[in-house]
C-alpha cells in the first residue's frame, strides 16, 4: 500500500515521495531514501553575525564547485521560515548560475524534522556548531543536540572534544538516537564557521578577507565529509 504525497517544500524543486502506509513505526522506506542527501543550515549567519550577501556568494560558489563530484547525491540548504533572507539570496544566485535544482535546492523547515514534518529524506544533516562541540547555546546547535539526545552527545565526544574554525567533524549516529530512528539521519556533521560576534570566542572583528576564507574552508570540509559518506 503506498500513498503519493507532495511535501510542503517551497524550495526550488518540490519533492514527490512515496510513503508506505504499512511500514513499521519509526522506519523509513520510500523511493527518496536511496538518494544520499545532505541538509545544511547557513553556517555563521545568525548568532555568528556573518554578512548574508557574502555568505550567499560563498555557499553558491562552493555548491557549484562540488556539483560534478556529487553523482546522484543532493545538497539542501535549510532555514526555518519563508522570510529567510539567506534562502532568497542563495536561490537567486543559484538560478543565475544555472545550478541543477534537482541536485541543489532550498527547503523551509526545522532541520531536525525534515522527514516527519516536511517529507524530505536526508540521511545526513549539518550542524553550525561551537568550538567545544557542546549542546545548547541556541540556534541550530541547540536544536540538533536536543533532537539527537544523549546518543548524539556521546557519539560526538567519541570523535573529538573541540573544533577549529573552518573544520568539520563527521559523527555517525547510533540507531538509539531519535534523529536516526524517527528522521532517518545516519550522520551529523558538525561545522565550525567564522565568528563576527564580539560576544563569542574567536571573533574576527569584521575581517571579511579572513572570514570568507574560513567560511569557504568550512563548506569545503562539510561537502568533503558528506561525499566520504555518500560514496
Ligand atoms: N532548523 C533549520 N535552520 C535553523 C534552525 C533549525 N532548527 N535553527 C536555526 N536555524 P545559528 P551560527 C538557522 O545561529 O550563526 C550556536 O549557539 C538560522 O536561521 O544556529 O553559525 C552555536 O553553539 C541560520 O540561518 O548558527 C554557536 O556558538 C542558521 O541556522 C553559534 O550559535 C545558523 O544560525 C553558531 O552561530
Amino acid at each position: 500500500k503506498t500513498q503519493e504525497t507532495v511535501s510542503s517544500s517551497s524550495g526550488m524543486a518540490s519533492q514527490k515521495i512515496k510513503v508506505s502506509e504499512d511500514m513499521a513505526p519509526g522506519s523509513i522506506s520510500h523511493d527518496e531514501s536511496d538518494i544520499p542527501t545532505l541538509a545544511f543550515p547557513s553556517i555563521s549567519t545568525a548568532d555568528f553575525q556573518f554578512d548574508l550577501e557574502k555568505a550567499s556568494d560563498v555557499i553558491v560558489g562552493k555548491v557549484e564547485e562540488f556539483m560534478d563530484k556529487l553523482g546522484n547525491a543532493r545538497l539542501v540548504l535549510v532555514d526555518l521560515t519563508e522570510r529567510s533572507k539567506i534562502l532568497s539570496l542563495v536561490r537567486a544566485k543559484a538560478a543565475e548560475k544555472k545550478i541543477d535544482s534537482k541536485r541543489f535546492f532550498t527547503f523551509i523547515g526545522d532541520i531536525c524534522q525534515l522527514y516527519t514534518k516536511g517529507g524530505l529524506c536526508c540521511n545526513v544533516i549539518a550542524n553550525a556548531a561551537n568550538w567545544r562541540l557542546k549542546p545548547g547555546g541556541g540556534g541550530v546547535n541547540a536544536a540538533i543536540f536536543n533532537a539527537g539526545g544523549p546518543a548524539l552527545e556521546a557519539a560526538t565526544k567519541e570523535q573529538a572534544r573541540s573544533l577549529l574554525p573552518g573544520n568539520a567533524l563527521v559523527v555517525p549516529l547510533p540507531s538509539t538516537s531519535p534523529l536516526y530512528s524517527k528522521e532517518g539521519v545516519t550522520h551529523v556533521i558538525h561545522v565550525l564557521g567564522p565568528n563576527m560576534n564580539p560576544r563569542r570566542p574567536n571573533c574576527l572583528d569584521n575581517d571579511y578577507v579572513k572570514g570568507c576564507k574560513v567560511l569557504e574552508d568550512a563548506y569545503s570540509s562539510l561537502f568533503k565529509g558528506f561525499l566520504s559518506i555518500a560514496n
